[in-house]
């Protein structure tokens, strides 16, 4: 395959689908800089001070890493002075950051997850930063979070970087998903995967068992038939992983297939679920649906919710298309 730059596609997109104006091409291009920065900062590891807790919570209750916080910041201070952003929004920071007003303001809202997976950071498994990007109502004087509120059908591009043995850029902009490998020596992001595809069958499946008591019948149901294997219902043996890092086990189902879940469980019957719709499920059922996968939240396509609350949560079942389609239809009659 061709080897080419992030900068290169990314303007041989807006020629070819003319959907990449030149301020988009700014934010994706920036969002990648600043994943260089946030990958540079997580490898450092004890080296640099940014292992561990830090002394404060999060909006969803949870105890921020050093990380956590350095992402964020690296995600903001990178983005504001562009001219391309209207907002941002964050899983740190319990309301939208609109732009300094010495900055000028630009048509788009970026989402973001800086560092999805923290409970890995500490123990050197790779994590992630996912980013969604929506563009701001017509017409919108001073943005506000209902301006937010978009179903993922609206985004108009989605991505994430992986921070594993290789850091990696995975990208959408409503035409294919496109996989870009940093090279450290230059710097730069360099195309190695065209269009990636998902294999619409599959031979494992990525969910915390530890919750199976805690599961709903259509959910138990599901599981039992795969781990009963080649005499069950399947008539085929299928393999488990779960790395507690969405972006490590997206990353793996877009490459060789899979389905993950993250389903609502008894544990609270009122929370749909643990991941985050707006900067989680959206820019990865995004990806998965442009690589010809499929992602539900058991009852409906997860693009097509209209969100309710910025940091509203989602079950979520992805990856490969007919797997997803078979759990979501025991939903219907279990
Ligand atoms: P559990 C990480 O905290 C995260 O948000 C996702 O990246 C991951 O898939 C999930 O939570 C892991 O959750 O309950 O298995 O720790």
């Amino acid at each position: 395959m061709k080897r080419i730059s992030l900068t290169q596609h990314l303007i041989e997109e807006q020629r070819l689908h003319n959907t990449i104006p030149s301020e988009l091409r700014l934010l994706i291009e920036v969002v990648s800089r600043a994943c260089k920065t946030i990958s540079h900062s997580v490898s450092k590891g004890a080296l640099g001070d940014v292992l561990g807790a830090a002394s404060t919570e999060n909006v969803q209750g949870e105890i921020q890493k050093k990380l956590d916080i350095i992402s964020n910041e690296i995600l903001l201070q990178a983005n504001e002075w562009g001219g391309h952003l209207a907002a941002m929004a964050s899983e740190e920071m319990e309301s939208f950051h609109p732009i300094p007003n010495r900055y000028p303001k630009g048509e788009y809202l970026l989402l973001f997850d800086p560092l999805d997976g923290s409970s890995n950071i500490d123990v050197n498994v790779t994590i992630g930063t996912i980013f969604s990007v929506l563009k701001a109502p017509e017409g919108m004087q001073e943005p506000s979070e209902q301006d937010f509120l978009q179903a993922g059908t609206k985004q108009v591009a989605a991505g994430y970087a992986v921070y594993g043995p290789q850091t990696m850029l995975v990208l959408t902009t409503g035409n294919g998903v496109n996989c870009f490998t940093l090279d450290r020596e230059m710097g730069s992001w360099v195309m190695t995967q065209r269009d990636i595809k998902i294999p619409a069958d599959t031979a494992e499946y990525a969910i915390n068992a530890s919750n199976a008591r805690h599961w709903f019948p259509p959910v138990r149901r599901y599981v039992d038939e795969l781990e009963q294997g080649k005499a069950g219902p399947r008539g085929k043996n299928f393999n488990m992983r779960w790395i507690a890092s969405m972006v490590a086990d997206v990353h793996r189902i877009l490459n060789r297939g899979g389905i993950f879940m993250y389903p609502a469980d008894a544990r609270d019957p009122d929370k749909p679920g643990k991941l985050r719709l707006m900067y989680e499920a959206n820019p990865m059922s995004l990806i998965i649906e442009q690589a010809g996968g499929a992602a539900s939240d058991g009852h409906q396509r997860i693009l097509s919710i209209q969100p309710t609350g910025l940091h509203q949560r989602v079950a979520v079942f992805l990856g490969s298309k007919n797997e997803v389609e078979r759990v979501t239809g025991y939903h219907q009659v279990t």
